[in-house]
């Protein structure tokens, strides 16, 4: 049996015509954990953290949630969050080896998005794609990293409180927003950390800037992923934006799940494209 299985920052929860699991990672205070399950309410855990006042913290996928998310399959693709800000990849490698060992000839590809969201997304549905093309696995894997340079991921972000207190951005860059309507407008770095762009203050001048960076980096109407943190309004702002820029495009607009969520926080959103 094909799988693909990822971890719950590519905020998707099923997958059409193919076999997909999520594996969660998990959200804690020093009082609550909570698991980013299909189950998980969003909305309640960040209503709960935002009246929370000691710190709170996320931890990856522990190799055995990923065994079991392998469970009866013989080949594998996984997709994670972006090794430059979390474990989930080499957690992921960790279970890889420990299936390999116990079912030889199965084949596992793990591929590190150096992205989350919506750029996981993108990778998650052209190897359904390919697979359904019929293509190999052996031509998958080595496709996959031709078309991951491809894609370019960006992020608008009203507070980078989470990012910062967790050291997945530096203190200095997130103590200029949160403030006065500003946002911060950044992009996925090749090493798949954050890289501020531009501080910008209020929605639509945000909004400018980011069209303004995706026609720089050389889109020209290929396929768009948005994943937005109690945000559909600005993101079907940023859908009629870019359609009336490139005209029609495939595009669609995908409720964050509990990790993003948490480090994009509410207003957020986070965009993946093809260029
Ligand atoms: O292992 C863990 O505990 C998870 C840590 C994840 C840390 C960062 C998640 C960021 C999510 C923020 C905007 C997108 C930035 C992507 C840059 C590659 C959302």
């Amino acid at each position: 049996m094909v799988k693909i299985v990822a971890d719950s920052s590519c905020d998707l929860k099923s997958f059409p015509d193919l076999s997909f699991e999520t594996v969660p990672l998990t959200l804690s205070t020093d009082e609550r954990s909570y698991v980013d399950g299909l189950d998980l309410n969003v909305t309640e855990v960040l209503d709960y953290l935002y009246s929370h006042h000691g710190r709170s913290y996320t931890a990856c996928p522990s190799t055995q949630s990923w065994l079991d998310a392998f469970e009866g399959a013989d080949e594998i693709y996984v997709v994670t969050i972006t090794s430059g800000l979390s474990g989930t990849y080499s957690s992921a490698n960790t279970a890889k080896e420990q299936y390999l060992s116990e079912h030889p000839g199965v084949k596992i590809c793990v591929v590190d998005s150096l992205s989350t969201g919506p750029g996981m997304v993108l990778l998650i549905e052209k190897i359904a794609e390919w697979k359904a093309q019929g293509k190999t696995f052996e031509e998958i894997e080595s496709e996959i990293v031709n078309y991951q340079k491809s894609l370019k991921l960006y992020f608008a972000l009203q507070s980078l409180h989470n990012l910062a207190v967790n050291g997945r951005v530096s203190k200095l860059i997130a103590s200029a927003i949160g403030i006065m309507n500003v946002r911060i407008l950044g992009t996925a770095s090749p090493q798949g950390t954050i890289d501020p762009v531009a501080k910008c203050r209020g929605d639509r001048r945000v909004l400018e800037k980011l069209v303004e960076e995706i026609r720089a980096c050389g889109y020209q109407g290929g396929k768009v992923r948005i994943c937005h943190v109690e945000n559909p309004a600005f993101a079907d702002q940023i859908a009629e934006k870019l359609r009336e820029a490139f005209g029609e495009i495939d595009l669609s607009i995908i409720p964050a799940r509990g990790l993003c969520s948490y480090y994009a926080e509410r207003g957020g959103i986070i965009l993946g494209c093809e260029r």
